[in-house]
Formats: C-alpha cells, structure tokens, sequence
C-alpha cells in the first residue's frame, strides 16, 4: 500500500488524520471526524490521571494541552506540508508569535524580508523588541541581503514568499541553505501559496506557519493558524509557548478548518485557475499602471516562480494609473466583489493595502517597500471567472471614461 505521504493532495486533504481510530466506537464509525467540544477530560482513578499527566501520549487531560479534533486537524496538515508534525493556533498570528518565541526561547536577533504581513512586521520591528529580540529587515529578493544582516547571536531567518501584498518572491531553497550553513532556523509564512502551491519544507526550510483563516478554512468562517515542522520544534512550541501564552484553537474551529481542507485542492486549482485569467485581464487595462502576479511573464520573478511553485496562486496586486482617488472610486464601484481585509475565501474580496491591512506600517516604510497609495489587492475567489471579470470591467470603466 502507498504510504500516506505518496498519496496525492485530493486524497490526503480527505483521509489524512481521519484514521477510525479517532472515532469512540467500534462499528458505526462516524464517517467525519467528531467534534470534541470540551474543555476537560475525566479520568476514572488518580493512578490514571496521574499517568495521562506524566505521559500525554497515554491520554487527553485539558484541551489547552490537547484535544482529539485539533489533532485531527494537525494530521492532515503535517501530511499537506510533508512535516514531521503540525500544531494548530488560534489564528495565524498566533501561529507566527508561537513560532517566534519556540525558536527565540532564548532571545537572539533575526532576520527578516522587508516587506510582511503588517502585524507580523509590527511584532517584529516592536513587541519582541520590547522582549529583547531584534530583527533586522531586508529585501530577501536577493539571498545575499540575508547573509549579510547575520550577527553571532542571529538565531532565525523569517519569510513569506509570495508576500502580502506585493507578491514578492523569496528562493525559498537559497534560503533554506543559508540557514543552514549558519545553523539557523528559517520559518516561512505559507499562507499564500498553501501546501497545494508550494512545498517549502521539502525545499528545506525548516518551519512553516499558516494563517488558516485564508485558504486552508477557505469559507470565511474561522480565525486560525498552524506551524508545521520537526516533531521536536512543534513538541518544544506545543508544550511551551502555545500552552503558556495560550493561542490555542478552540474545537469547534479545528472542526470547521479540519473540512474546509478536505477542498483545498480542488478549491486552489480553481482559485489559480480564476486569478491566472483576471490577471491577463488586467495586465491589458488602460486604467491599470501594473499587475503583480507571478504566474505572468511579466512578474520580475516568474522564473523563479515556475521553479520552486507547483500553482502561483489566487492573489493579484495592481496599481491603478489615478493613485488612491482611483482605487477609491474603483472599490466603491463595486458590485458583485467585495471590499474586505482577509484573503483565500470563496468570495472575490479587494482590499486597498495602504489604508487597510498595511496601515499600521510606518508611511516611509510603506513607500520604501513599494506599498504605495494607488495598491488594490484582489483575492480572486471561486465565482465563474467571467462574472468577477464582468464586475472588475465595469468598475474599471469608470476610471477611464
Ligand atoms: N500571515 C499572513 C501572510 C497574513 O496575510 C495574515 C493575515 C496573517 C499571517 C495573520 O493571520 P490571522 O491571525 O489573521 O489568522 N492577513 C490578513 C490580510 O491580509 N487581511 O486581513 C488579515
């Protein structure tokens, strides 16, 4: 029989952790996995009890250490990511934060691309600053930048590829190497491309986080993260900063996320599918100054993206020719598209960066790093590709009629 891991991405986001096993009965199986909606677990004699404590594979003791949904949800994602383990978080900051201070236990400096999502970059450029911890950002477009900013006490190179919103593109395997050469510990932010886009722990990067409130849920409905690694970081994180800092997931959003990835594959082909299409689109606007996606020819690393990514995902970035009065009248023209932060959801949502999800990003930062005023960011969703098309076109004409 083929191991689990061999098996495709369809058949993994169904099966993978969904082992009968998990289920209390022994005939009548649930078919989907249950909904442990419980904070504790009773024992039926101290010597038990005492046992589940010293030993938690023996037993399910509270679920802030552990529940059988959440890990149910952290099977299947350590088999998508092709990690050792997963753990899943209360939502992808706690996944990043969780992630941060596992591998800064005992502080250290880091290393990070210039441009990330804005609360990662504010618990980076403040709140760790505060702990003692020092980043220092640079553009990781060109590996060379990293190696350079390494200090004797660099513990952690910290990426996202592509990044939000420019859609940047980091070479995920020169990075990888250089973390290795100076046994550091590099982490990227996945939440973009997803497993079913881009594989970075086979291209050797060693922890991957997620915010699965974007694709992996894929509805809309929940706030949630993981970290997928070595079974040891993941055991050190759970054990550590996830229980005593306490971003845990609550069953109930384990439960949602766990079936919202049993579509993730086919959701994400349609996704790249409907974005690779609205793109073209786009790229042929007069009221558009410039796409930013890296499956077009275009993208300055689209090479690079046919090397290391399987899809090149359902995120387009554009500056419209008018600046920010033009991507105001543009959003406001909508119909059928939705202006909203988050990413990944079934519905086609725009967000305008510099006032929304970037605003907490120093203004020089912002303009420095290329996210400039006139930025929309649209998150092609799962409707017929000719409808969104149909309401970015009539939007669109206002700008230029
Ligand atoms: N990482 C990336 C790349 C993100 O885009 C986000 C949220 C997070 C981590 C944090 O995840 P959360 O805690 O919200 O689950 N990105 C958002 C965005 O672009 N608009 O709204 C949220």
């Amino acid at each position: 029989m083929k191991n689990k891991k061999n098996l495709g991405k369809a058949t993994q986001a169904i099966h993978a952790g969904e082992a009968p096993a998990n289920a209390a009965a022994k005939s009548g199986i649930p078919l989907i996995p249950p909904l442990y909606q419980n904070s504790t677990f009773r024992f039926t004699s101290a010597a038990e009890c005492a046992a589940a404590c010293t030993d938690e594979e023996s037993g399910y003791i509270y679920t802030r250490w552990g529940n059988p949904t959440q890990r149910v949800l952290e099977e299947k994602l350590a088999v998508l990511e092709d990690g050792e383990a997963a753990l899943a978080t209360a939502s992808g900051m706690g996944a990043v934060s969780t992630a941060l201070l596992t591998a800064l236990a005992d502080g250290g400096h880091v290393v990070a691309m210039e441009t990330l999502y804005s609360a990662t970059h504010h618990l980076l450029s403040e709140d760790l600053v505060r702990m003692g911890i020092e980043t220092t950002f640079v553009d990781a477009t060109n590996p060379t930048e990293i190696e350079r900013a390494i200090r004797s006490d660099t513990k952690v190179i910290y990426l996202e590829s592509p990044t939000n919103p420019l859609l940047k593109l980091v070479d995920l395997g020169a990075c990888a190497e250089i973390a290795e050469a100076h046994a550091l510990i590099s982490i990227l932010d996945n939440t973009f491309a997803t497993p079913c886009g881009q594989q970075p722990i086979a291209l050797g990067i060693d922890v991957v986080v997620h915010s699965m409130t974007k694709y992996l849920s894929g509805n809309g409905a929940v706030i949630a993260g993981a970290i997928v690694g070595k079974k040891t970081f993941v055991e050190r994180a759970q054990k550590g900063a996830l229980r005593n800092f306490g971003a845990v997931i609550s069953p109930f959003n384990a439960w949602l996320t766990l079936h919202g990835i049993t579509t993730l594959p086919l959701r994400f082909a349609q996704h790249c599918e409907n974005a690779g299409r609205v793109a073209a689109f786009l790229e042929a606007h007069p009221a558009v100054a410039w796409v930013s996606y890296p499956g077009l020819r275009s993208h300055p690393q689209h090479e690079l993206a046919k090397r290391q990514m399987d899809k090149f995902g359902g995120m387009i970035t554009i500056e419209l020719k008018g600046g920010r009065v033009a991507g105001e009248q543009f959003v406001n023209q909508l119909q059928r598209c939705a202006l909203a932060v988050s990413l990944g959801d079934v519905r086609t949502l725009l967000c305008h960066p510099a006032s929304t999800t970037h605003s907490p990003v120093p203004t020089e930062i912002r303009q420095q790093t290329g996210i400039t005023d006139g930025l929309v960011r649209i998150s092609v969703g799962l409707e017929d590709v000719e409808d969104i098309i149909a309401d970015l076109a009539q939007a669109l004409e206002l700008l230029t009629s």
